[in-house]
């Protein structure tokens, strides 16, 4: 009766046994070393519903083992492994439907639709990174081209510099020139003044106003003082021209040199490896809460104002780039703050 039975129940097995997983290890043809290497089978001991090897490895398409993995191939979407308790369990886990192929639960497959749904996100993703380096190579692009406008800018100042150096230099002479006329007509007046006789000098005919080198206008005027008054005008008005130029001048090369500063101090800036952060320079951004308003203002300053009016307070000022060692450009430091009470400088660390 056994002898008779055996034939029949082993066409039972054979009617649910799931051939898989489709995997290397798994060869027909040989017996099969259990993947921990703790025993070698023949093949038929494989998903045979009864475990043989300790790593579960002979039942991954049972749940004979309780450490084991079953495999599902979920064609059309991603392979996967279940513990194997989750076999035939009634529940489905695999979007093939394979972990359930004794228990009488009918499952979907959703493979198709899950791999469809999964690329859709890749693609989207994939999308959005593209666009990212688009954008990002249009900062570089942008930095770079900025970088050597500056550069240009920077030399174009540089060599006007010295122009306006050589120009300053000219109107000082130019200015020492008229002023000594004017020093010398300063000194007559001031001898007429003090009631003394001006030597003789041309004749100019001015009225004279408001000049604030000379005494003030009284109504005790001699004809002598007048003479001197007369004399001193035209000398004062070319060295107060000359001082004029000279100053404009120098005011010019003042802000000339203030220019080459801050280009200087721009085009030394860590922009990131590429410049990719140059377009962030100058820009400023406000965070309120309860207390305060924070303002950042990239590659310059931090600060905090109270909400309610009172003073700012500096939270640090640009100093540099201070992630990891792998990601150096993820993280701002800004330093040399205003001091705490008692206590060492406020500073501020940006994550970017
Ligand atoms: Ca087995
Ligand atoms: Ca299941």
């Amino acid at each position: 009766m056994l002898l008779l039975l055996l034939p029949l129940l082993g066409a039972l097995v054979s009617a649910v046994e799931v051939k898989r997983p489709h995997h290397h290890f798994y060869e027909e043809s040989k017996p099969f070393t259990c993947l921990d290497g703790s025993a070698t089978i023949s093949f038929d001991q494989v998903n045979d519903d009864y475990c043989d090897c300790k790593d579960g490895s002979d039942e991954p398409g049972t749940s004979a083992c309780p450490n084991g993995r079953f495999h599902c191939t979920n064609a059309g979407y991603r392979p996967q492994y279940v513990p194997s308790s989750r076999v035939n369990d009634g529940i489905c886990d695999c979007c093939d439907t394979t972990d359930e192929y004794n228990s009488g639960v009918v499952c979907e497959n959703t493979c198709k639709e899950m791999g469809r749904k999964e690329r859709e996100t890749l693609q989207q993703m994939a999308e959005v990174a593209r666009e990212g380096f688009r954008l990002k190579q249009a900062l570089i692009d942008e930095a770079s081209k900025g970088r050597e406008e500056k550069q240009g800018k920077l030399a174009e100042l540089q060599e006007g510099k010295k122009s306006l150096e050589e120009q300053v230099e000219t109107l000082k002479t130019h200015k020492e020139a008229a002023e000594k006329p004017e020093k010398e007509a300063v000194e007559i007046h001031q001898k007429a003044w003090d009631g003394e006789c001006p030597p003789a000098g041309p004749s100019h005919v001015a009225i004279p106003s408001g000049n604030p080198l000379l005494p003030p206008p009284t109504h005790t005027h001699t004809p002598i003082f007048n003479l001197a008054r007369i004399i001193f005008l035209p000398s004062f008005s070319v060295a107060q021209n000359a001082r004029d130029q000279f100053e404009e001048a120098e005011k010019s090369l003042k802000e000339m040199e203030e220019s080459i500063r801050s280009l200087e101090k721009e085009i030394s800036f860590d922009f990131g490896p590429l410049g990719e952060f140059a377009y962030l320079y100058g820009q400023c951004y406000e965070l309120t809460n309860n207390e305060y308003i924070y303002r950042l203002c990239l590659f310059n300053r931090v600060s905090q104002k109270p909400k309610h009016g009172g003073s700012e307070t500096n939270l640090g000022t640009w100093g540099s780039w201070a992630g990891p060692e792998d990601q150096k450009f993820s993280v701002m430091k800004y330093e040399h703050g205003t001091g705490c009470w008692q206590g060492p400088n406020r500073s501020t660390t940006v994550s970017v």
